[in-house]
């Protein structure tokens, strides 16, 4: 293959500023080549968004040159891995292919149309919202989310926007596009598929190819040192082979062992010998199945791998940037890596992105990272009339193949939230019969996958109950999320349910404050300035975030406040949720946390905002995510101590469980013996003499056991009487930045550092830390630059919920 992504221009006509052969990233998009052309200002940026909405309703024309020196192979196609959308495709004036649906390759035979010499290529896509306006007409409109017709195009749902997302309607060749040149025959489709019996993994390779002439063909599959070779006869196209490789050792998801990765060869060849073409891939042997086998409490939803149970400790994934073209290797293995190091151990692929790329999957396989792929399809009522049947059936029949080979994939699920949709949003009234998706969720893609991908799992939406005679987002049964926290009732609610998965629960806070300043010119930055306000795109937003505060946290004084308690309150609504789900293990066997990360600088439910830089909410995953996990929880009127051990050893410790008052006096105290199995959970009543207290406003618990502890508070704190907070501060420079040690001398509720406000690059180890009077605690802080240790030292640099107390 001979890639061509050089030499592109992009142009179009009467745009707001003129567009003429302006050079072009291939892969890459239109916005991506105005930005870096000095033609837009960066949509990310203020409110810069708003006057780019042309760019999605333009027609744009990509051109390139080749030169050809005329024919050597039988066959010369012109491979497309994927191209964003409606697009045209013609060479030397000569139409050769039209497409749309981003999320397909495309393979066009250019013989009739190639000369020797110079050729012009030319791909021209035409503005979505025109096929959208023209599906509409044809298959009649239908609800969704949001006011786009993101459901009318097989396109990336959120490049039209989303409640965490600026609407940014791309075009462009955003997979790589190249040259093939072939003879005698290649390898059209791979198709393996890997299970394990005991010690014995078993591979079953289904080949296909793709004939220019009548050849007998050769293919050889090699695994583990186990080779299979079979022919294929002058008139077939396809071959079976099944390996059996010895003494396997098994894939597993981080945290219950290693990933060995073994690499699988397939090679096709002539008889004599010739080889035609190759295709590699790493693989892992494991099982996986999810027990949805109806119990006493319901129908669990369990993921399985090795037959051992896996408590899902995951996250949402969405697009990691708005433009998705910049997403590099590099990119993902940095956010993997804080996903790791926050203890998360599954990532859902949310079906408003895409189907994620041999990057994003060979780093899950590396890292033990189990992944949950949704079918693209999210928050809308979908036709399943032609053109989209057909387009829908050939995306999945290639992504499922695509990734079939991948250990970490674990699960497939039809859709995100459309069957609950058409539930409980009103749909059935707007549709008036017309069709939503069913019979993709129900029929089309399950049949799909049991014909390509046997092996794995599929669930038809995100939630799912199991059945329709139960209601899609029945806590009981299935998959669910929780958003009625977020949206109406405040997040101690998060206790009400006790889901059997919970797949996406959140709560919003802003991005780090480094990440606001780079993105926003607002003087004086404050909750309600212009760009705040137009880098919040959830519905009602600020009300929900400010609703949120005023049922726990202090007054605000003014931006900086608001910033740390914000961020504060989403970081213990979202531990709260945790904590509360991973206490009743095994009825709950999952919590999937909406969302990992950001597509842009953005208020929002990620941990990781648009930036990467990491908010306190990480920082409480990775507690409330640890292996071993000491919590208190109300129990049966009372007061318990939980401790759930995520791990294969046996969890046997001392617990102490000492009730305070604020000035960290112990009032009482009592000590348990925690004896906790593997993979399980202990849940220990605390005496009532320890756990309830005289004045509610002034006493609070801790509980310890070795390196583990869990805090319990009475009261809200804005009805707690906190001493007004005083630290002693020691800054010390170190060789990578500085250690600064804070000594309380009260208590210090939840005390974080954010040196992002001194250095953007800046980074510190830890946030969210109570201590009581006497105690101490050193940040390590990441800077190469020279930081004032006084502001290390101060707000708003240094905080805690107890420093606005009057
Ligand atoms: C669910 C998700 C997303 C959305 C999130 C926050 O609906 O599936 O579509 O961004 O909630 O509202």
């Amino acid at each position: 293959m001979v890639q061509l992504h050089h030499g592109w221009q992009v142009s179009a006509r009467n745009t707001p500023v003129p567009v003429s052969r302006v050079p072009a990233a291939v892969p890459g998009c239109v916005h991506t080549d105005l930005l870096a052309a000095g033609l837009i200002p960066d949509p990310f940026l203020d409110a810069n968004e708003t006057e780019l909405s042309w760019i999605g309703r333009t027609q744009w024309t990509y051109e390139t040159s080749f030169q050809w020196s005329g024919p050597v192979d039988d066959r010369i196609d012109l491979v497309c891995a994927g191209l964003d959308t409606v697009a045209t495709i013609s060479l030397n004036g000569t139409e050769v292919g039209r497409t749309a649906n981003m999320h397909r390759g495309y393979r066009f035979d250019l013989r009739s149309a190639l000369t020797p010499g110079r050729n012009d290529l030319r791909i021209t896509f035409d503005s979505p919202y025109e096929y959208t306006a023209a599906m509409a007409r044809q298959v009649g409109s239908r609800p969704g989310a949001y006011d786009e017709p993101y459901n009318l195009i097989r396109k990336m749902a959120c490049n039209f926007g989303w409640d965490w997302g600026p609407t940014v309607v791309t075009a462009g060749i955003w997979q790589p596009i190249g040259l093939h040149s072939w003879s005698t025959a290649r390898l059209a489709q791979v198709r393996p598929q890997i299970t394990v019996d005991g010690t014995t993994g078993v591979v079953d390779v289904h080949v296909d190819v793709e004939r220019a002439s009548t050849e007998s063909l050769h293919v050889t599959v090699e695994v583990g040192g186990v080779v299979g070779v079979a022919s294929i006869g002058a008139g077939s196209i396809g071959a079976t082979l099944r390996l059996s490789v010895p003494d396997v050792a098994r894939w597993w998801p981080r945290g219950y062992g290693e990933q060995p990765l073994y690499p699988l060869r397939v090679v096709l060849a002539t008889e004599g010998g010739r080889e035609l073409d190759r295709w590699e891939r790493r693989v892992g042997f494991r099982t996986v199945r999810v027990d949805t086998t109806p119990d006493e409490h319901g129908t669990p939803y369990t993921v399985v791998v090795n037959d051992v149970p896996v408590f899902v400790k995951g996250v949402n994934w969405i697009p990691d940037d708005a433009f998705v073209t910049r997403i590099t290797r590099e990119r993902l293995a940095e956010r993997f890596r804080q996903a790791c190091d926050a203890n998360i151990n599954y990532l859902r692929v949310w079906g408003g992105g895409r189907y994620e790329s041999e990057d994003f999957y060979e780093l899950a396989d590396e890292l033990g990272l189990m992944v949950g792929q949704d079918f693209l399809f999210a928050c809308a009522a979908y036709p399943e009339e032609e053109p989209f049947a057909a387009e829908v059936a050939a995306e999945a029949r290639e992504h499922v193949v695509r990734l079939a080979s991948h250990p970490s994939l674990v699960t497939w699920t039809g859709n995100n939230e459309n069957i609950w949709g058409f539930a409980d949003w009103g749909w059935p009234e707007q549709l008036h019969g017309r069709s939503w998706g069913a019979g993709f969720y129900h029929e089309l893609l399950p049949s799909i996958v049991a014909e390509l991908d046997p092996a794995r799992p599929y669930w038809p939406g995100s939630p799912w109950s199991g059945t329709p005679d139960i209601h899609p987002n029945d806590p009981a049964h299935g998959t669910m999320h929780i958003w009625d926290v977020w949206n109406q009732i405040d997040y101690a609610h998060y206790r009400d349910y006790i889901p059997r998965f919970c797949a996406e629960f959140g709560f919003q806070a802003p991005p780090a404050y480094a990440t606001l300043r780079r993105a926003l010119h607002d003087e004086p930055l404050a909750s309600d300035s212009p760009g705040m306000r137009h880098h919040q795109k959830a519905a009602d937003g600020d009300l929900k975030l400010r609703r949120g505060l005023d049922a726990h946290l202090p007054e605000p004084r003014g931006f900086d406040d608001w910033h740390n308690l914000t961020q504060v309150n989403q970081a213990r609504a979202i531990q709260l949720a945790v904590e509360h789900f991973r206490s009743h293990q095994p009825v709950c066997m999952g919590a999937i946390v909406w969302q990992l990360n950001d597509c842009w600088p953005v208020t929002s439910w990620a941990a990781i905002d648009g930036d990467g830089r990491r908010k306190p909410l990480w920082h409480a995953l990775r507690a409330a995510y640890a292996d071993r996990l000491l919590t208190i929880q109300p129990r049966d009127g009372g007061l318990a101590l939980v401790a759930s051990n995520d791990t294969d050893r046996p969890w046997q410790t001392e617990a102490t469980v000492t009730s305070h008052d604020l000035s960290g006096k112990a009032l009482a105290a009592v000590t348990v013996t925690v004896d906790v199995a593997p993979r399980s959970v202990v849940v220990t009543p605390i005496p009532d003499g320890v756990a309830l207290p005289e004045e509610p406003r002034s006493e609070l618990l801790r509980a310890v056991a070795g390196e583990q502890q869990a805090w319990w508070f009475h009261a809200e704190d804005r009805e707690i009487d906190y001493p007004a907070a005083r630290y002693d501060v020691t800054v010390e420079p170190t060789t990578g930045g500085y250690d600064v040690t804070v000594t309380a001398g009260t208590i210090l509720r939840d005390l974080s550092l954010f040196p992002d406000r001194l250095d953007p690059a800046a980074t510190v180890d830890q946030a969210l830390v109570t201590l009581l009077p006497g105690e101490s605690v050193t940040f390590t802080v990441h800077s190469t630059a020279r930081l004032d240790a006084a502001a290390l030292a101060a707000q708003p640099v240094l905080r805690c919920v107890n420093d606005i107390t009057a």
